[in-house]
């Protein structure tokens, strides 16, 4: 394809003969003879002219299918150079604005006059990749700050949170990658171990062992790194910690000496990942295959809380990873005591307003609650999910919505974190209560209550408008 720019700007034309050069067969037109041939003897092509006459492109032969870009460093007169682009023949224009003020006002006004002509800023241009380059040496840095601050020590401990999940578990893979740490020199461990029968299939197939910890274990290491999961949830247990890494809402009152909490990210693998290339190492297949899962299921494949920065770190992982075994993990997800309490929650549900709530009494394990939560969610018509269970004396309660409406961890704080604990993401939220408190505080106590009880604090929540918003109506009345 062929290019014809006309730039009075020696780097500007420097830069662009580099850029274009490959792809097309770019002329330069400038005014000044001693710059024209500067640059034909540094082998650019370029012609002397005046860009305000229409011969000077009728000469440079340009045709419908020219692509002419044409800077505006808001001092020439632009409009008579388009107008003789236009005279010549040329449609496809761009104007690229090169002076740092004023380029939202100057594309706004040729948008007028020339609605055909696309307005180019180089701070949009060159913006994107420059930031993400800044963005790489600050995570750089960080890094290799804690793999030094790391590396002497004998015994290194990765603590993970209670029943790993595969962000969990990814996420202590790819950090005794960066600490560059065998099994035997850094420990991937929780208190309490794997249950989940599709983590437990992680587990097997990905061949990740975690230890099981206990206070006293956990006081024989040199160095502690927590990832997807902050000291607060091990409540006083761990009174030091030297790097903490995560993506649930940054908590107050704890100190570490190297910490990276992002909130805004789909998955702790996610922050990892940028760790991973920003030091250049080296990503094995299995932690790859496990990373890749991790940001699938916590994200539920992008239909909650991904971001840019998932989807980039999503696309860098998916060829250096194992396809089928990641199929072969998902697999594992419906079992048939799963499938059990599906039907028992939808009996025992019931939908109004497109909030799905239900109560499924006694359980054996904890992660059927949250199961049931996801598996609501996928129905037509739901956009709130509210399922509680009821473990050992203790209640589970989950609460998933959509993402695009109210917070759901705000939901479980403002009901239950007076009486047990409570917390989550925008999209997704947990509480665990005495099944007994959450009896007595609201007074209930057929399971057939307990379910209509869920529905009122929904509807409670969401028709209770919040102050800022309040705020915001009376101002537009
Ligand atoms: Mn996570």
């Amino acid at each position: 394809m062929r290019c014809l720019a006309v730039c009075q700007d020696e780097l500007v034309i420097r830069a662009l003969d580099e850029i274009l050069l490959p792809g097309f067969e770019i002329g330069f037109i400038v005014e000044a003879r001693p710059l024209a041939r500067r640059l034909h003897e540094a082998g650019t092509n370029v012609s002397v002219g005046d860009p305000r006459r229409t011969d000077t492109f009728l000469k440079a032969d340009i045709t419908p299918s020219t692509c002419v870009i044409i800077e505006d460093n808001a001092r020439r007169s632009l409009k008579k150079i388009l107008e003789a682009v236009r005279d010549a023949g040329g449609t496809l224009v761009y104007v690229l604005g090169v002076s740092a003020e004023e380029t939202q006002r100057r594309s706004e006004e040729l948008h007028d006059e020339f609605p055909e002509v696309a307005y180019l800023s180089m701070a949009e241009l060159f913006g994107g990749p420059l930031m993400t380059e800044f963005a790489r040496s600050m995570t750089r840095a960080r890094v290799l700050q804690y793999q030094r601050y790391f590396a002497d020590a004998d015994r290194v401990l990765i603590m993970l949170h209670n029943d790993p999940d595969p962000d969990a578990l990814a996420s202590g893979l790819a950090l005794r990658n960066i600490l560059r740490r065998t099994k035997t020199t850094a420990i991937i461990g929780a208190i309490q171990n794997v249950t989940r029968p599709e983590n437990l299939r992680m587990v097997n197939l990905l061949d990740i062992h975690v230890e099981t910890m206990t206070p006293e274990t956990i006081r024989e290491f040199d160095r502690i790194a927590m990832v997807d999961v902050q000291p607060h949830y091990f409540t006083g247990m761990i009174d030091r910690v030297d790097l903490v890494i995560d993506h649930h809402p940054e908590q107050p009152g704890y100190t570490a000496v190297f910490k990276d909490v992002r909130a805004d990210y789909g998955s702790t693998c996610t922050i990892l990942t940028e760790h991973l290339r920003a030091v250049d190492i080296d990503i094995s297949e299995r932690t790859a295959t496990a990373m890749l899962y991790a940001i699938k299921s916590d994200t539920l494949f992008f239909n909650r809380q991904a971001n840019r920065v998932d989807i980039e770190a999503f696309s860098y992982l998916y060829p250096l990873a194992d396809a089928t075994l990641i199929r072969k993990m998902e697999g594992a997800e419906i079992t048939t005591d799963r499938l059990d309490y599906v039907l028992k929650a939808h009996t025992n549900g019931r939908m109004v307003d497109q909030v799905f709530a239900t109560f499924i009494g006694a359980i054996p394990r904890e992660d059927f609650v949250p199961y049931i939560a996801d598996f609501f969610l996928q129905l037509e018509d739901v956009k709130w999910t509210v399922v509680a269970g009821v473990v050992n004396n203790t209640m589970i309660v989950s609460v998933r919505n959509l993402g695009y409406t109210r917070n759901a961890g705000e939901f479980v704080r403002r009901f239950f974190s007076d009486i047990g604990s409570a917390g989550g993401h925008r999209a997704m939220a947990k509480a665990v209560v005495p099944f007994s408190a959450f009896r007595e505080k609201f007074n209930v106590l057929e399971q057939d209550n307990i379910r209509e009880q869920l529905h009122t604090l929904v509807e409670k929540f969401l028709h209770d408008v919040p102050a800022a918003e309040r705020r915001k109506e009376t101002v537009r009345t």
